[in-house]
């Protein structure tokens, strides 16, 4: 144990028993019992780079492609009629699940990224020019650094830059103070991917208003473990992707405020985002139509419905609650072995458990973990910079999902003892 690890540590001596029916729940996926690696039971904890689908899903996924699909907005007939009142109706199932005002202020995206670059380039391009600052933070995923980077090169924007401390939270003293009159645009990620530490999104939203300036939030890491309510955090946009809370992949969705969304331009032109088209001028669509050129990926949208239909109805609270404990017992167990070192210890975390083995490099932890059924993802977990500000080149990294459970936490503990023993 080390000493960053010690309060954790006394808030999680036990595992309390969870609200949550895990093995009934474990029932619905699938994978967790058709995948056998080197013979061994699965133990799937590499959520955070993309988490299962429940049989729900599938099934909500095999109805449309049997039943329901043609392309969508485009035919009287009866099918393209069906597909879209079906993609629309997922429209309504995240906005109810974001909380937000109205159906338009949802876009659909292909995830994360995709949202991020559609800000950037609808917002950002249109509304920054040279010497106008944008603040992020030290602790984003590639993907909402490389986009702000690339508009800084497009409009001689400045990308500045908010310090984190050694347990990995962000220093919002320093945060604020990068704010000022040139300051036009704001991203921070809710959940750390790397560090699991859960920012303080309310403080940093409120703290980048008072400076009038647009706040994207990356909700990536955040919405398969913790509710959340646009509203209520007054955020100027939010993202999220579809296959980490369960969803298909090339799903995913944007958040924004009407009346910022309305001022922005188009992303992406082709099909389905203008009202008129002529050589001479093409008027746009409304939105959110504006920003969904072309054919989108139908099916995972309205697979995305089904998945946030499903994690709804276990309630993110319980989710919460179980992954919350889950983590403070992993982290509890691993700090128990010596020469563990964990890479993000902030008090407030969220699911993720990134940790080094001694002098181990953390490709070969994982490759064993392997050897065991243990998935976990090893590397810089596109978020470099993390990794330059704790000086390693990469860790081991165990992320949980409602579905995890605490003997697979057991499994992992004993398997990273097993690796020492090899490489002792
Ligand atoms: N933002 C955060 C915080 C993320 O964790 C990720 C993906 C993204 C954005 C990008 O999401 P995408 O769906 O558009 O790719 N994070 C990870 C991860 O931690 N391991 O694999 C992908």
């Amino acid at each position: 144990m080390n000493a960053v690890t010690a309060p954790l540590m006394a808030q999680f001596s036990a595992p309390a028993a969870g609200a949550l029916d895990v093995e009934r729940i474990r029932a619905d996926f699938p994978i967790l019992f058709n995948v056998h690696p080197h013979g061994k039971p699965l133990v799937f904890l590499d959520n955070a780079a993309s988490s299962q689908m429940p049989q729900q899903v599938i099934d909500r996924l095999v109805r449309y492609q049997t039943h329901e699909h043609a392309n969508i907005h485009r035919g009287v007939h009866t099918l393209s009629e069906i597909a879209t009142d079906a993609y629309e109706h997922a429209r309504g199932q995240v906005r109810k699940f974001l909380n937000a005002r109205e159906d338009r202020e949802i876009i659909f995206t292909t995830g994360t990224t995709e949202a991020i670059n559609l800000v950037m380039q609808g917002y950002g391009r249109a509304f920054l020019g040279a010497g106008d600052e944008i603040v992020i933070t030290w602790m984003e995923h590639h993907s909402n650094i490389v986009p702000w980077q690339m508009l800084c090169e497009q409009t001689g924007a400045i990308l500045r830059v908010a310090p984190i401390d050694d347990r990995g939270e962000l220093i919002v003293e320093a945060y604020q103070q990068l704010f000022n009159e040139r300051t036009r645009f704001a991203a921070v990620t809710h959940v750390s991917n790397a560090l699991g530490t859960i920012n303080p999104v309310r403080e940093l939203i409120a703290i980048a208003h008072r400076f009038n300036v647009p706040i994207l939030i990356d909700g990536a890491q955040a919405v398969p473990h913790l509710p959340v309510d646009v509203q209520d955090l007054d955020c100027d946009f939010y993202c999220f992707s579809g296959h980490k809370l369960c969803g298909p992949t090339g799903s995913g969705a944007l958040y924004g405020k009407a009346a910022l969304l309305e001022r922005m331009r188009p992303f992406k032109g082709g099909g389905d985002m203008i009202l008129s088209v002529t050589f001479e001028k093409t008027t746009y669509n409304t939105i959110p139509y504006k920003f969904e050129a072309g054919t989108p990926p139908i099916a995972a949208m309205i697979g995305l419905g089904a998945a946030i239909e499903y994690v709804s109805a276990i309630g993110l609270d319980r989710i919460a609650q179980h992954e919350h404990e889950l983590l403070g017992y992993a982290t509890e167990q691993l700090a128990r072995i010596p020469g563990v070192r964990i890479i993000g210890t902030a008090p407030q975390k969220a699911a993720v458990l990134s940790f080094y083995v001694g002098d181990v490099h953390p490709h070969d932890v994982g490759t064993l973990l392997n050897e065991e059924g243990v998935a976990v993802r090893t590397g810089h977990h596109c978020a470099q910079p993390v990794m330059q500000r704790f000086k390693v080149p990469a860790t081991a990294r165990a992320s949980f999902a409602f579905y995890n459970t605490f003997d697979e936490v057991d499994v992992l503990a004993a398997a990273i003892r097993k690796v020492q023993k090899l490489f002792a």
